[in-house]
């Protein structure tokens, strides 16, 4: 009826499971679970589902979640309650960095290992060669660390994700546009040069989360060391417009698939580096954040394309519907149809791209000398990584 056809030559699969959209992380936390439900709603409403495969992925076993993180961390989620004490008297903290970001609420284990079950299933699609393109708009939680919640996220989903795929694939390379730093992953893979991992986020070492993520944060300092660049970030300020954003994410992305030459990209498109966001700080339109994810497809790799944050439900919805639409390469509409549920919820933008108005707009502090100046440090790490 909306004439979206399934994509010629390619499988895409999308793995939502409705169960962790009923989620709550408690009055006035940023981050809302059910984003995801506006995002399946516009899906739907597209008619998008005609072109791809869906899946309702099943929960990760605990034992899936020990490929990654330690055991007593994972029994702690699977035991603890929100009413029981977890303010440890020895290290004066909460236990495993619980508390306002990372609070314990009613079916946290649930949530945790459903969202991971979720990527674990759309990159095994990947290397079954089920499906070309596999999405997880629930998934991208890429703060988790082995042993500790941090920044909104539990299980690092992401970590076990690439932990499936390097079991097929030699070279693994990790794109994260979310507007925070993708510590958790960076980390994980810091010392092998089977994954390469690249950040676009604000940096402030001192004023925004996580504060890491510096340009010349490299990898290991050793040489020697396999993981040796190849942790990549590039760290922005303030304000970045669309036509900046595009072009830096085209001038580091090409040259990163060229020198490295992955068999598979893994894609965190984190919607919170959208302008207008409750968390974020840049100018970025929905457009322009989904013109990252189109460029990643004309590569014509294997994707495992993730959410992450984005706490301003209604722009998430919008950016992660349309990003569906480029992954089926299918032309929407640019109003939202008239049946799609929770309308009323869009105010009076009906529209899949809406204009982002000058009271949200942060002033730009990234100078176009500035940006060259990043282009040529991931540049001068590239240069070590060629013959
Ligand atoms: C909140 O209103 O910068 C949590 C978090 C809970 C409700 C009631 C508690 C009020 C903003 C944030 C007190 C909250 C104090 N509630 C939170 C250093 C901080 C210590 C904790 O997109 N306080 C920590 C994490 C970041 C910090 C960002 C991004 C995740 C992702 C991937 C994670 N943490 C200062 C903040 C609120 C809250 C209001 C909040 N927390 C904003 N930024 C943070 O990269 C999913
Ligand atoms: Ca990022
Ligand atoms: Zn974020």
């Amino acid at each position: 009826r909306n004439g979206i056809q399934r994509p010629k030559g390619y499988t895409v699969s999308y793995h939502a499971n409705p169960e962790m959209e009923k989620m709550h992380f408690g009055p006035k936390h940023p981050m809302k679970p059910w984003r995801l439900t506006l995002t399946n709603k516009i899906v739907l409403a597209y008619g998008m589902h005609e072109a791809m495969d869906l899946y309702i992925p099943r929960a990760a076993t605990s034992q899936e979640l020990k490929d990654f993180h330690r055991e007593d961390y994972i029994e702690f989620l699977q035991r603890v309650l929100p009413t029981d004490n977890t303010w440890d008297q020895e290290s004066g903290q909460y236990l495993f960095n619980t508390g306002d970001d990372c609070p314990i609420f009613d079916g946290l284990y649930t949530y945790c290992s459903l969202y991971a079950g979720a990527s674990l299933d759309a990159a095994r699609k990947l290397t079954n060669l089920q499906s070309d393109i596999a999405i997880n708009w629930s998934g991208g939680l890429h703060h988790a660390k082995k042993t500790e919640a941090s920044g909104f996220c539990y299980i690092n989903d992401i970590v076990l994700a690439i932990l499936q795929l390097l079991l097929y694939h030699p070279r693994v390379l990790y794109i994260d546009i979310d507007v925070h730093h993708g510590d958790g992953v960076e980390q994980a893979f810091w010392s092998t040069d089977r994954v390469m991992t690249l950040s676009f986020h604000k940096y402030n070492r001192a004023e925004f989360f996580p504060g890491t993520g510096a340009l010349d944060d490299t990898g290991p300092l050793r040489n020697d060391s396999p993981g040796a660049h190849h942790s990549l970030n590039v760290p922005l300020h303030d304000g970045i417009e669309d036509d900046q954003y595009i072009k830096l994410f085209q001038d580091i992305v090409r040259p990163c698939v060229r020198t490295y030459q992955p068999t598979v990209i893994v894609l965190q498109c984190g919607a919170d580096s959208l302008g207008g966001d409750r968390l974020g700080c840049f100018n970025v339109n929905i457009k322009a954040h989904g013109a990252c994810v189109a460029f990643i497809k004309k590569f014509g790799l294997p994707m495992l394309v993730l959410g992450g944050g984005g706490y301003t439900a209604r722009n998430v919805a919008k950016a992660w519907a349309y990003e569906t639409s480029l992954c089926i390469g299918a032309e929407v509409h640019p109003n939202l149809p008239a049946h799609t549920p929770y309308l009323e919820h869009f105010g009076n933008e009906k529209t899949l791209f809406p204009k982002l108005d000058s009271l949200n707009r942060y002033e730009n502090k990234n100078s176009r000398v500035y940006l060259e100046s990043v282009v040529m440090g991931i540049m001068e790490q590239l240069r070590y990584l060629q013959g």
